[in-house]
């Protein structure tokens, strides 16, 4: 299986340079995703206080029939795009009731994630030989441009699992001006979302009490140890994470325990870490039902249902395009 990939536009040692120029410095948290924190990450999801899975899978579980039937998947042929498809899991539910329902479609599967996108694609093979599959290790705004020319089939594509919580929701309106623009009428997009709740639960998902979420961020440093030459002291860094309930954000940093100076052999430079400095890893961004419904208006979308769990913890929203 080839994985269309174009790896140069990911540049890992130029976003280091840029993100540690700013005030305060920032690691974009695409960067989050090696090998190991795809392996961070599957723990987090097991975890008990990371809810956002579960309630997810428990939608597709209960309502995959109506979510199915008001895409029109077993009306005419589609393209059944993926960003950030990562380990798959709750797709593969709808892949399965697609597939035995004569449904006709390809699924593109787009990761920043080399290493979690074949992983996906070796477990399709073995789980569902029948699917047509084209993965492509992309960038979300590559993936846009390259999925608008795929072909002249109806585009179906899912942004599941909070990852839309990573941008700011500034950035998500420009996202999704973008991914509209490049799309056709009749186009739909299905939007994974964690919704505002009780602070305190949303809390304990991001700084959970087995030091997982620590482990994920901090590989943020050893990557670039691996990957970059830098000599990061990983002693001498902490995680902190809080949620803001007004601004339904979590921000997730490392705080540098003392003043230190990290070399980046790759860079051939040297970059200085105050005590007590920040630097900025991550966004996870809440919303309420209305709030999207504001953001699908305001991106030029038309929002034609919203999917709820049980507890109202998660929601998944259909939107159509133009
Ligand atoms: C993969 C972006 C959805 O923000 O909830 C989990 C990543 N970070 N714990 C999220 C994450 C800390 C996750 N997303």
């Amino acid at each position: 299986m080839q994985i269309k990939t174009r790896e140069i536009d990911i540049n890992i040692g130029e976003a280091i340079r840029l993100g540690f120029s700013k005030n305060p410095k920032s690691i974009s948290s695409m960067f989050l995703y090696d090998a190991e924190g795809d392996r961070l990450f599957q723990k987090i999801m097991k975890m008990p206080e990371y809810y956002l899975t579960r309630c997810e899978e428990e939608i597709f579980r209960t309502q995959k029939e109506q979510i199915l039937k008001e895409m029109r998947a077993f009306e005419e042929p589609f393209n059944l795009l993926e960003f950030g498809a990562g380990d798959g899991s709750k797709t593969k539910i709808l892949l399965h009731y697609l597939l035995e329902n004569g449904a006709d479609f390809t699924y593109y599967p787009v990761d920043i994630s080399r290493h979690s996108l074949s992983g996906l694609v070796h477990s399709l093979q073995q789980e569902i030989p029948a699917l047509k599959v084209q993965p492509m290790n992309f960038e979300y705004f590559e993936a846009v441009r390259e999925a608008a020319n795929l072909n002249h089939r109806r585009n179906i594509t899912l942004f599941l699992g909070s990852n839309m919580g990573n941008f700011t929701q500034e950035q998500a309106v420009v996202f999704y001006k973008k991914f509209a623009r490049e799309r056709k009428p009749g186009d739909l997009l299905f939007v994974g979302i964690d919704r505002r709740k009780n602070p305190h639960i949303i809390s304990h998902a991001y700084d959970d009490p087995h030091g997982i979420t620590a482990a994920f961020n901090l590989n943020l440093l050893q990557r670039m140890n691996r990957e970059l030459g830098a000599d990061f002291d990983m002693e001498a860094f902490r995680h902190y994470s809080f949620y803001e309930p007004v601004s339904g954000e979590v921000r997730s940093y490392l705080i540098s325990l003392k003043n230190q100076q990290v070399y980046f052999e790759a860079l051939e430079e040297q970059f200085f870490f105050k005590k007590d400095e920040l630097i900025h890893t991550e966004i996870s961004k809440k919303y309420s039902p209305e709030e999207i419904d504001r953001l699908a208006e305001e991106a030029g979308y038309k929002v034609l249902r919203h999917f709820t769990d049980e507890r109202q913890y998660f929601l998944d929203s259909l939107w159509e395009i133009g």
